[in-house]
C-alpha cells in the first residue's frame, strides 16, 4: 500500500509535522513575531531558498539574524561558582542598628531592602551536578537606598588561603587537571591534594570541606558566611569589627555521601529544583543575619589576627547578635538575565560599612569588578537590570561597549560652571572611609600573626559529634584514595597528625597507610583550644519536618486511609508528601479508587526524601520485593539513616532489602502509629543506625 496519496486533502502544514489546525498564526500586529529590528515575520519554519530543493540564500536576513542571535548566546561562564541558583527576596532588620552602622537600610525595621541572592557550588562548570563534596557560594545583592551593597559569602566561615596571591593556585588545583579535563567538580585529585598539602594555611578549611557542611541537603538549609572581618561605622564615626552570619529558618541538614553520589546522578539539579519549588509554593526560604561585634581591643585579646580568613571567632567567645531577616519570595524570570548576568562585587559596599586590611579580601576587591569585564562585556555591567542600583546614579562616566543609556547635555565632566544643575560631591552624606592611620614598609611577607595552622583545625574536628568526625575521616580517606601519588597522600597524614590523633589513625586506618606518615614541622605549635559546640551541626539539629519532604510508596491494594492522614500530619508539619508507586499513573487503593504517583520507583528514588513510609498490601510488598528497584528503594532508605515507617504487610519487601528491626523502623498497623512516625522523622537521620552499617573509610 502507498504510505500517501496526493489526491488526499492536505492534513500537515508545510515544514511542520503538526496538523494545520494546530499551526498558529495571527494577524494581530501585536503579537506578530518580529526580528530584532522589528520587521514581521511571515514564516518561522522555513529558510529563503533559491527553489523548494534549491540552496538557501544569503539575502535570507530573517535566518541568519535568528542564527546569529543563537550562535552568540553563551557567555563565559564564572571562573569560579560557575554553576548557582538564584532569587529574589527582602531583607529587613528586626530594630535600628543605629548604636554600631549609619548604613541607611540598617536603620528602621520597616524598611524592607530589595534583594537578589545567587548560591552556587565552586569547582564545577555551569552544567555539573549540584551535589559535588564542595564549597557552596552565598551571595547576596542589597538594592539599599545608598547603592548596591554586596556581601558574597560561602557556607563555611573560613578560607583555604590568607593571601589573595594564592588564590589563582588554589582555583587551577582544583579544577579538572589541564591535561586530561577532568576530574569535574571534585576536589578527589592529585592536583588539589598535592597544593593543598604543600599550603598548611589551607588545613581548618580542609576539615570544613570534609565535613557535612559541604553537601548540604537544601540550599534553604545551609549557613551563609562573610568570612572576612569588616567594619561597622555609626554616624558619630566610631568603627567596631564585624563577622556576618547568616542562620537558615530550617536548620541545617546534610545528605550522606553515598546519597550526594547518587543524587547528583538521578537528579543533578536537585538543590536547583528544590529551591525553585519551595518558592513557587509560596515556602519562602528565610536566614536570620547574626553578627559578632567587637572592638580592637577585643581583637588585640584574641589568639589569632582577625586578619587571618583562615580563623573563626568561635561564637562561645563572641556570641551572634540576630539583627534582621532575609526572605527569598520571587524566582526569577529568566535564568540567564538574572542568575547569570548577576555580578556581585565585595567592592559594593555603602556608607556605614567598610572593608578590614584582610589580605584576602583586599585581592578580591580587584578580582570581581575585573572579571565581569569579560563575563559580561565592558564597563557598562551595572545598567543590566539584575545589577542596576534602585537608587538614582549620576555621574560623568560615559560610553563603552554596552552603553544603553542616553546621557543628555553638553557637561560630562566636572568640575564645570556649565550647568548648576548637574551633578557634585557631597561631602556630608558621600561614602568617606573611615580615617585609619597607617605607617607601613613596602614589604611582601606574610604576618608572624597567622603562622597557626593547626589549632583551630584541631577545634573544629573535637567539636564535631561522633558521627560527623567518622564522616570527615570517611571523605579524607575516599579523597586521599583517589591520589594517585603515594607521597601526596602521606603529606596530607602528616598534616593530619598534627591535627588530631583519632583523625589521623581514622584516616590512615581507612587507607591501610598505618606506619607511614610523612612528619611535618608545623610554623607554629598546634594548641588545644575549648571546643565550640556550636560547629557541630548535628548538635544544634532542630527537631523538625519543616521544608523536609516524606516519600511514601503505595502499591495497589494500599490503605488510602493511612495515607491521607499521613498527608494531613505532614501539612501541618509543613513537610510535603511524595507519592511513589510502581507505576507514575498510580495504584488503585483497597476500596479500588485510583490515586495518582508523582513519581515511578525509577524516577523518585529514596535518595530523594528525608523520610520515608512503605504502604504496601501484602500481594504489592511480595510483587516489589522481586524487583531490584523496589528493593534499592527501601534498602537505601535504610542504609541512608531514614526514618522508615511501613504497613506490616510490607516485611517482605524490608526483609529483601535487609532492613534490621532498629531504631527507627517503625510498623504502621493503624493510623494511631502516626504520631510516633512523625515525632521520631522530626528527629531526622538516625545515626544510632550508622556504627551498624559502615565503618569510616
Ligand atoms: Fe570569590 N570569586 N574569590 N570568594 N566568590 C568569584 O567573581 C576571588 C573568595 C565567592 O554568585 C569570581 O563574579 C578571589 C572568598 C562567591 O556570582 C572571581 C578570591 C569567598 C562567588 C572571584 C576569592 C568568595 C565568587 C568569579 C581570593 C567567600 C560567586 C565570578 C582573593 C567569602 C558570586 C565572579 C556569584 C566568585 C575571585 C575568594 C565567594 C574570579 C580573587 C574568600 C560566593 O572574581
Amino acid at each position: 500500500m502507498p504510505a500517501s496519496s496526493s489526491s488526499k486533502p492536505k492534513t500537515t502544514t508545510p515544514g511542520t509535522d503538526l496538523p494545520a489546525e494546530t499551526h498558529q498564526t495571527t494577524t494581530d500586529l501585536k503579537q506578530t513575531l518580529t526580528t530584532n529590528h522589528g520587521v514581521p515575520i511571515s514564516d518561522n519554519q522555513n529558510s529563503l531558498k533559491a527553489g523548494v530543493r534549491g540552496p538557501t540564500l544569503i539575502e535570507d536576513f530573517v535566518l541568519r539574524e535568528k542564527i546569529t542571535h543563537f550562535d552568540h548566546e553563551r557567555i563565559p561562564e564564572r571562573i569560579v561558582h560557575a554553576r548557582g541558583s538564584g532569587a529574589h527576596g527582602y531583607f529587613q532588620v528586626y530594630e535600628s542598628l543605629a548604636d554600631i552602622t549609619k548604613a541607611a537600610f540598617l536603620q528602621n525595621p520597616k524598611t524592607k531592602t530589595e534583594v537578589f541572592v545567587r548560591f552556587s557550588t565552586v569547582a564545577g562548570g555551569a552544567g555539573s551536578g549540584d551535589m559535588p563534596r564542595d564549597v557552596r557560594g552565598f551571595a547576596v545583592k542589597f538594592y539599599t537606598s545608598e547603592g548596591n551593597y554586596d556581601l558574597v559569602g560561602n557556607n563555611i566561615p573560613v578560607f583555604f588561603i590568607q593571601d589573595a596571591m594564592k588564590f589563582p593556585d588554589l582555583v587551577h588545583s582544583v579544577k579538572m587537571e589541564p591535561d586530561r579535563g577532568f576530574p569535574q567538580a571534585a576536589s578527589a585529585h592529585d592536583n588539589f591534594w598535592d597544593f593543598v598539602s604543600l599550603s598548611p594555611e589551607t588545613m581548618h578549611m580542609l576539615m570544613w570541606t570534609m565535613s557535612d557542611r559541604a553537601i548540604p541537603r537544601s540550599l534553604r538549609m545551609i549557613e551563609g558566611f562573610g568570612v572576612h572581618t569588616f567594619r561597622l561605622v555609626n554616624a558619630e564615626g566610631v568603627s567596631h569589627f564585624v563577622k556576618f552570619h547568616w542562620r537558615p529558618k530550617l536548620g541545617m541538614a546534610a545528605v550522606v555521601w553515598d546519597e550526594a553520589v547518587k543524587i547528583n546522578g538521578a537528579d543533578p539539579d536537585f538543590h536547583r529544583r528544590d529551591l525553585w519549588e519551595a518558592i513557587e509554593k509560596g515556602d519562602y526560604p528565610e536566614w536570620e543575619l547574626g553578627l559578632q561585634v567587637f572592638d580592637e581591643k577585643t581583637a588585640a585579646g584574641l589568639d589569632f589576627d582577625v586578619l587571618d580568613p583562615t580563623k573563626l571567632i568561635p561564637e562561645e567567645i563572641i556570641p551572634l547578635r540576630m539583627v534582621g531577616k532575609l526572605v527569598l519570595n520571587r524566582n526569577p524570570d529568566n535564568f540567564f538575565a538574572e542568575t547569570e548576568q548577576v555580578a556581585f562585587l565585595p567592592s559594593n559596599i555603602v556608607p556605614g560599612i567598610e572593608f578590614s586590611n584582610d589580605p584576602l579580601l583586599q585581592g578580591r576587591l580587584f578580582s570581581y569588578q575585573d572579571t565581569q569585564l569579560s563575563r559580561l562585556g565592558g564597563p557598562n555591567f551595572h545598567q543590566i537590570p539584575v545589577n542596576a542600583p534602585r537608587c538614582p546614579v549620576h555621574n560623568f562616566q560615559r560610553d563603552g561597549l554596552r552603553q544603553m543609556q542616553v546621557p543628555k547635555g553638553r557637561v560630562n565632566y566636572e568640575p564645570n560652571s556649565f550647568d548648576q544643575g548637574t551633578p557634585r560631591e557631597n561631602p556630608h552624606q558621600g561614602f568617606a572611609s573611615v580615617p585609619e592611620e597607617l605607617d607601613g614598609t613596602k614589604i611582601r611577607k606574610r604576618s608572624e600573626t597567622f603562622s597557626d595552622h593547626y589549632s583551630q583545625a584541631r577545634l573544629f574536628f573535637r567539636s564535631m559529634s561522633t558521627p560527623e568526625q567518622n564522616h570527615i575521616i570517611s571523605a579524607f580517606a575516599f579523597e586521599l584514595a583517589k591520589v594517585e601519588t603515594k607521597p601526596i597522600r602521606l603529606r596530607m597524614l602528616g598534616h593530619l597528625a598534627n591535627i588530631d590523633a583519632d583523625l589521623h589513625e581514622g584516616v590512615s586506618y581507612a587507607l591501610g597507610m598505618q606506619e607511614l606518615a610523612e612528619s611535618i614541622l608545623p610554623a607554629m605549635a598546634p594548641r588545644d583550644l575549648d571546643p565550640s559546640p556550636t560547629l557541630s551541626m548535628i548538635h544544634k539539629a532542630p527537631v523538625t519536618l519543616q521544608g523536609r519532604k516524606i516519600g511514601v510508596l503505595i502499591t495497589d491494594g494500599f490503605d488510602s486511609t493511612l495515607l491521607m492522614s499521613l498527608q494531613q500530619r505532614a501539612k501541618k508539619e509543613k513537610a510535603t508528601v511524595a507519592v511513589i508507586a510502581p507505576k507514575v499513573g498510580g495504584a488503585v487503593d483497597s476500596e479500588g479508587t485510583l490515586f495518582e504517583a508523582d513519581s515511578p520507583i525509577s524516577g523518585g528514588p529514596s535518595i530523594f526524601y528525608d523520610a520515608v513510609v512503605i504502604l504496601a498490601s501484602a500481594e504489592g510488598a511480595q510483587d516489589l520485593a522481586t524487583q531490584a528497584a523496589a528493593v534499592n528503594w527501601v534498602g537505601d532508605a535504610f542504609a541512608h539513616l531514614k526514618v522508615i515507617g511501613h504497613t506490616p504487610e510490607a516485611q517482605p519487601l524490608l526483609d529483601k532489602a535487609g532492613v534490621l528491626p532498629c531504631e527507627g523502623i517503625l510498623p504502621l498497623p493503624a493510623e494511631q502509629a502516626l504520631s510516633k512516625y512523625i515525632a521520631t522523622a522530626k528527629k531526622g537521620r538516625v545515626w544510632e543506625r550508622e556504627c551498624a552499617l559502615r565503618r569510616p573509610g
